[in-house]
């Protein structure tokens, strides 16, 4: 590994609600939320995002439908231009989606680097050897210009802006590409990392969530600079091997390789039920259809086969299973998986228990 090495980590704006926007003019400057039907304030589904205009709501990606709705309502009643709430167009945004990371994947290899795609919006590339023969300060202004040609790539290709985060490995990359979101690029050198790190909240390390965040909290930990004042063992006592990824976190070390990863990627789809439900007549014909979108998905990025089906299930009071089975599954057979999905969901059917959501994901891709 190249002992300085310089990541990009670029992640698009809103993505989907980016995508809305390009394709319709007239959304322009108007609230968008893209996700479940929204019925009114009466629908049971979660936003899949919204666009940087309705967040000022207080509207993000994973909150209940119904919630946003409201949030929009008494926005719209206190002068705010009223919200479009759209349905989710997965064909859309992964046509949009499979163009950028062209632009991302020519992007490294002009400059003989490397480049993994993490998510439908989300990619890094390893770009070291750019630098391997200028000097400090050329070196920044050359790093600098590739991410301002990058993002008016996809911006006049694709009409979505990206925002890019620089740093010498993974971790810094990711944390720096949200610093200034939207449409911003953030560079951090390597001796301003811990600079850069430490007035962070832990939530801002990739991994930390609410459950760490709280439970950290407990510590008195709220800074990255609090994470860093922790002893190792005691954040391996109680946190085990997450304590060591924190630990190092907070130092900013991360010497993850940059590089094609189809086993860590995964493509899933989910459905909230109307009404809580145990009829299998009613479930069956939506995990189904759940397997052909998810199938025809990884057709489209070029996934042929893949390792890993998994089924979730949220009960009405909120409980929540997942079962999985591994073996080599080609994605053109979708007989075959439809089989495997309904041999995993059904223990799950149980007469006393309604269901609320249930999931469908492959992954470990071959
Ligand atoms: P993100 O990159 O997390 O979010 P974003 O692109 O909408 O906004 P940001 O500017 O903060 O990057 O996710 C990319 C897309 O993935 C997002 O547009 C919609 C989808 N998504 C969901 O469907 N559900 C979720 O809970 C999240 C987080 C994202
Ligand atoms: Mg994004």
């Amino acid at each position: 590994m190249a002992e300085k090495r310089i990541i990009f980590h670029v992640d698009l704006d809103a993505f989907f609600a980016s995508c809305e926007e390009r394709e319709n003019p007239r959304f322009l400057g108007k609230p968008i939320v893209v996700g479940a039907d929204p019925k009114e304030g009466k629908g049971r589904g979660v936003v899949s995002t919204a666009n940087y205009t309705a967040r000022k709501f207080g509207i993000h990606s994973a909150m209940p439908i119904s919630r946003a709705w409201r949030l929009c309502a008494s926005a719209s009643s206190a002068g705010a231009p009223s919200a479009i709430f759209l349905p989710v167009n997965s064909s859309l945004y992964l046509r949009v989606s499979k163009s950028v990371m062209k632009i991302l994947q020519d992007t490294a290899q002009k400059y003989d680097g490397t480049f993994e795609q993490v998510g439908i919006d989300e990619a890094y590339i390893d770009i070291s050897p750019v630098c391997n023969d200028c000097d400090r300060n050329n070196c920044i202004q050359r790093i600098e210009k590739i991410a301002g040609t990058v993002k008016n790539k996809i911006r006049s290709k694709e009409k979505v802006t990206a925002s890019v985060g620089v740093g010498p490995n993974m971790l810094i990359a990711k944390i720096a590409s949200d610093f200034q979101k939207p449409n911003g690029v953030t560079i951090v050198n390597p001796e301003d990392v811990q600079a850069f790190l430490d007035p962070l909240p832990v939530r801002k390390i990739p991994g930390v969530g609410p459950k760490t965040e709280a439970a950290l909290k407990q510590l008195r930990v709220e800074t990255v600079l609090d994470l860093r004042k922790v002893p190792q063992l005691i954040l391996y006592e109680k946190f085990g091997k997450h304590g060591i990824a924190l630990y190092e976190s907070s130092r900013g070390i991360d010497e993850r390789p940059v590089g094609e990863d189809a086993e860590t990627k995964s493509i899933s789809e989910e459905h909230t039920f109307d009404h809580d439900t145990k009829s299998a007549q009613k479930i069956l014909p939506v995990l189904f259809r759940l397997t052909q979108n998810v199938l025809q998905s990884a057709l489209k990025e070029e996934f042929r086969a893949f390792h890993t089906v998994t089924i979730k299930i949220r009960y009405a009071d909120f409980q929540t299973h997942t079962k999985s089975q591994s073996g080599n599954y080609q994605t053109k057979n979708q007989e075959a998986v439809e089989r495997l999905a309904l041999k995993l969901f059904w223990p799950f059917l149980n007469p006393q228990k309604k269901i609320r959501l249930i999931g469908f994901r492959v992954s470990n891709f071959i």
